[in-house]
């Protein structure tokens, strides 16, 4: 079975005073037996060195170091206590023009150094509208997914990029296919294809939780807004333990 993972992508949130709502998490979860994975700022990794949850970066470099001013390497996350990292999430795509190819070269950095990559795809809405969601999918899915990867070293998270932040989440029966279709393609291509954890991201929130992980081949969630407070993370963590 695919490990469940609630995970929390806190962005360009969170100070020293945020630490608190981890705190709090660790009493109603630190001992479930889920994966729960917390990605802070770059600043906040170290001071989580205590915490019962994973945790991880929210981006790395692919060269282990140099001359790459405001840059950080999947050997400084690992460094600093990380044992995840998202990577090709839509906000670096959009942001920082990110390709396929940079998402792959980074993907490999992560293995290299020991990390879990979270590798995020997803359709725009036009995408979605003109009716070339599953081509998408499947170029995404071919260039950022290195060759090297299986069940233990990625994780596949569908985040559809109309449904970020925007409170708009597709229908159970659109997440349904997609990630059949994500799961078929993986079991093609990698021997341990079935046993990859899947996570759906795009404005999970603790009143939708249940439904989204009662579909197929979703095995986790990636939150963004409502993993900032343990009161609204905790009701998701509770829907998938
Ligand atoms: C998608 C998600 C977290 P939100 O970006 O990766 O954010 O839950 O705020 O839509």
């Amino acid at each position: 079975m695919p490990r469940k993972i609630a995970a929390g992508n806190w962005k360009m949130n969170g100070m020293q005073s945020t630490l608190i709502e981890l705190e709090k998490l660790e009493d109603k979860h630190g001992d479930a037996d889920i994966a729960i994975l917390i990605c802070p700022p770059f600043t906040l990794i170290s001071a989580c060195e205590d915490t019962p949850f994973d945790i991880g970066g929210q981006d790395c470099h692919t060269a282990q170091a140099g001359a790459h001013t405001g840059d950080i390497s999947a050997e400084m996350l690992a460094d600093a206590g990380a044992s995840y990292v998202l990577l090709g999430h839509s906000e670096r795509r959009t942001d920082h023009g990110e390709t396929d190819a940079l998402v792959a070269a980074k993907s490999q950095a992560a293995y290299d150094a020991g990390l879990i990559a979270v590798i995020c795809i997803g359709e725009t809405l036009d995408e979605r509208e003109n009716g070339t969601t599953l081509d998408v999918i499947d170029r995404q899915l071919a260039g950022s997914v290195p060759a090297t990867a299986d069940a233990l070293n990625t994780v596949i998270a569908y985040e559809p990029v109309w449904a970020i932040g925007t409170g708009k989440v597709p229908t159970t029966d659109q997440i349904a296919e997609v990630h059949a279709h994500v799961r078929k393609r993986l079991q093609d291509r990698f021997a341990d294809g079935t046993e990859m954890s899947l996570l759906y991201g795009g404005s999970v929130k603790g009143s939708n939780a249940a439904e989204i992980f009662a579909v197929p081949h979703v095995n986790g969630a990636l939150v963004g807004g409502a993993s900032l407070t343990a009161e609204a993370f905790s009701p998701i963590i509770s829907a998938l333990e």
